[in-house]
């Protein structure tokens, strides 16, 4: 079974065309928590999976698909199309609900997720499903190749603009921070980096295990426009992700909560990657509904 709200993809087309400020907000709320739910049936399914990082970045996927990307689901592979690049590839359960929820593919398709000879592995992969820009799960490559899509669309003079979500704990990888430094040194302002700061990673909150912070401070020295935004606010969101600034690449800080949405899942280490019992699942569905 799956959420109700996502077996009719076409929603998707409805809440891109919604103006009045309230009822998108409502609107995005909406599919953010049809898409945990459905994200939890694809997890407890399969047996594996990561919730806890699912839960904190949904409500920034919902807002880029709903409301920000230019995207043709019916013509994944448009030229000018905006791109997506999820270099936190671990939650790809978040990613195929949303891309399902936006009509790229059936949802029918995410009962499949991780199962022997699907297309909806445990890290999303470009050649099998469509709306994937680029392999990721190895963490810290999203970046570098995020530098090296906006540099093509910059030659090719293309409007299309590059969005990276990454994880806080993947900051960690140094080639982030090589990537930072190329893409302010050749002003790529079609390129936004969007940092799930969620303080958690694998095992322990991210400041116990290599300190980040001051972490808006750190990308204002290599050159980046920063923003700091709450990444459950659908509106302060889109416009956060509208906003360019001329020849500066943008990095939204995205404050989240892992496990949003779940009361024993908010902020628990423990959730990054444990699979639920059927009274637990019950339990999320049912504050997910409200
Ligand atoms: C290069 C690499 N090292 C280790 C891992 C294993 N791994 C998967 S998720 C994760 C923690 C990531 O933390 P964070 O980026 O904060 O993600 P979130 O908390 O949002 O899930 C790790 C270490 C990996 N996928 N890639």
């Amino acid at each position: 079974m799956l959420a109700p709200d996502l077996e009719q993809a076409a929603r998707w087309r409805h809440v891109t065309a919604i103006s009045d400020p309230q009822v998108l907000t409502e609107s995005l709320r909406r599919a953010a928590n049809a898409s945990r739910a459905t994200t939890l049936q694809m997890v407890s399914a399969a047996r594996l999976g990561h919730l806890g990082g699912d839960m904190s970045v949904l409500d920034v996927l919902t807002t880029l698909y709903g409301s920000v990307l230019r995207v043709d689901p019916e013509n994944p592979e448009w030229p000018e199309r905006d791109r997506l690049i999820m270099s936190k590839g671990h939650c790809s359960e978040a990613l195929y609900a949303t891309l399902a929820w936006a009509g790229f593919f059936s949802p029918d398709e995410l009962r499949t997720f991780d199962r022997p000879g699907s297309a909806l592995n445990g890290h999303p992969n470009r050649t099998y499903v469509p709306g994937v820009e680029t392999n990721t799960g190895a963490l810290g490559h999203g970046l570098p190749v995020g530098v090296g899509v906006a540099v093509g669309a910059k030659l090719q003079q293309l409007p299309s603009r590059v969005f990276v979500v990454l994880g806080d704990g993947e900051l960690q990888e140094g080639s982030n921070w090589e990537a930072a430094m190329t893409a302010a040194h050749r002003g790529l302002d079609n390129l936004t980096a969007i940092v799930d700061r969620n303080r958690l990673q694998q095992g322990a909150r991210t400041e116990d295990t290599a300190s980040l912070d001051p972490l808006a401070e750190k990308w204002r020295a290599f050159g980046w426009n920063v923003v700091e935004v709450d990444g459950h606010d659908h509106l302060g969101l889109r416009d956060a992700l509208i906003a360019v600034a001329a020849g500066r690449p943008t990095c939204l800080i995205a404050e989240t909560v892992k496990g949003k949405g779940i009361s024993f899942m908010e902020d628990r280490v423990e959730w990054h990657h444990k699979v639920p019992t059927a009274d637990q699942l019950a339990t999320a569905l049912e504050e997910l509904s409200r």
